[in-house]
C-alpha cells in the first residue's frame, strides 16, 4: 500500500518549540542513520565527497550498492572484503548525538531507536538492546554463508582491516580433520586446475580434481535483497506505532525504505522533528534543526534544561 506524504502539524516551528516537545514528551522513538557517527571519522553513504558512495564512485564502481549485494558477495566477496575497513567502527568510543540518546533513555523516556547503522555504536553508548532495534543488522556477529556458523563481529575484524576475505574457522577444521593425509604436490599428470573461490558452494565443474572449500563469513548486516529482521516489523506494528508521542529523525537521508516510510506510517498527529546536515524535502517533518548533529543536540539540550556532557563538546559554547 502507498503511504500518503504526511501533513506538517501547524504551530510547531524553531528550536524552542523542539526543546518543550523534548520535556514533554514520554514515547520518543528515535530513527537514527550514518551522519550521527560521521564525527567519530565514520564515513556515511551519501555525503558529498566525503561519503563512501562518492569514494567507492572514484574507484569505478557504477552501482555503489554492488558491494552490499548478496549475490555479488556470493559469486566474490573480494570486493566486500577490500572496501569494508572504511566504515569499520572504533569500538571504545561513542559521539554526542549517541550520548543525547542514552539520555532520552536514562530519563524513562526512550520508547525505541531505530539505527540503520551497522556500527553497533549504540550498543556502547548504553542503548538497551530492547530499546534498540538495528533495522540493517550489524557488525556485533558474522555467519558463515555455508555452515552458518556465528562468531563474534570482532573475530572477522583482522581480516577487514586486511582487506582480506574471512573464512569459516569452524569450515576450517572440518576440512582439515576430513583430509589429514592429502598430499600437497602436484599429480605425475602434471595436470594443475586453479581453484574458483567462492563463498562455500564447492565448484566441481573441475571434476576429479575439485576441493571443498570452508564458507566465507559475512558480517550479520543486512544486504540490499536481504529481510529486515522480524522485530523491526513486529516492534514498529505491534507496539511502537500507537505508543510514541514524538519522532526524533538524526543524520539520515531516508533514502531506504522500509526505515524511511516509518514516520509516514505513525498517527498524523505525532510531532516529527528532523535533525541533520542537509535537508531533505519528500518528508513533511514539523522542525526542521540543520546542522552537525553533535552541536544540535546539545543547543537542544541547553534549551530544555538537560544537562548533556561529553568530552566532544566544548564546555563553553
Ligand atoms: P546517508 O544516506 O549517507 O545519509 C547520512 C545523512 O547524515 C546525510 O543527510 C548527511 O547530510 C547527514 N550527516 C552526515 N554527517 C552529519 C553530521 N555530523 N551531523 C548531522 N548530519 C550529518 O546514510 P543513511 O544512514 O541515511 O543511509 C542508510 C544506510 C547507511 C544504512 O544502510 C547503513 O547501514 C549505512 N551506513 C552506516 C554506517 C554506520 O553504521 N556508521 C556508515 C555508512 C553507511
Amino acid at each position: 500500500r502507498e503511504l500518503k506524504k504526511r501533513q506538517r502539524i501547524p504551530g510547531y516551528e524553531n528550536i524552542d518549540d523542539a526543546a518543550k516537545l523534548l520535556k514533554t514528551s514520554e514515547n520518543i522513538l528515535v530513527i537514527t542513520g550514518a551522519g550521527i557517527s560521521t564525527s567519530l571519522g565514520i564515513p556515511d553513504f551519501r555525503s558529498k565527497s566525503t561519503g563512501f558512495y562518492t569514494k567507492l564512485q572514484a574507484m569505478g564502481y557504477h552501482e555503489p550498492e554492488e558491494v552490499f549485494d548478496l549475490d555479488t558477495f556470493d559469486v566474490d566477496a573480494t570486493t566486500f572484503y577490500t572496501l569494508a575497513g572504511e566504515i569499520l567502527p572504533d569500538l571504545d568510543r561513542w559521539t554526542p548525538t549517541h550520548q543525547f540518546i542514552r539520555m532520552i533513555q536514562d530519563k524513562g523516556k526512550l520508547l525505541r531507536n531505530y539505527t540503520q547503522n551497522i556500527d553497533n555504536i549504540e550498543s556502547h553508548a548504553g542503548i538497551q538492546s530492547a530499546k534498540l532495534i538495528q533495522c540493517h543488522g550489524s557488525w556485533a556477529t558474522a555467519t558463515c554463508r555455508k555452515c552458518k556458523h556465528q562468531v563474534s563481529g570482532e573475530n572477522i575484524f583482522e581480516d577487514v582491516k586486511a582487506k582480506r576475505v574471512a573464512h569459516c574457522k569452524k569450515c576450517i577444521a572440518e576440512l582439515n580433520a576430513e583430509r589429514p593425509g592429502m598430499k600437497r604436490k602436484r599429480s605425475s599428470n602434471g595436470a594443475h586446475k586453479s581453484k574458483k573461490r567462492s563463498s562455500g558452494t564447492d565448484d566441481d565443474s573441475d571434476g576429479q580434481y575439485d576441493i571443498p572449500q570452508p564458507g566465507v563469513m559475512k558480517p550479520d548486516i543486512t544486504f540490499f535483497g536481504e529481510d529486515l529482521p522480524d522485530k523491526f516489523f513486529d516492534a514498529l506494528q505491534n507496539e511502537d506505532r500507537l505508543r510514541v508521542d514524538l519522532i526524533i529523525v538524526i543524520g539520515t537521508s531516508m533514502k531506504v525504505a522500509p526505515v524511511s516510510e516509518i514516520p509516514q506510517f505513525v498517527p498524523a498527529s505525532v510531532p516529527q522533528i528532523y535533525i541533520s546536515r542537509d535537508p531533505i524535502h519528500h518528508i513533511n517533518f514539523d522542525i526542521n534543526l540543520l546542522g552537525d548533529s553533535d552541536r544540535v543536540v546539545a543547543e537542544l539540550c541547553k534549551r530544555a534544561g538537560w544537562d548533556l556532557k561529553h568530552e566532544m563538546l566544548p564546555t563553553n559554547e
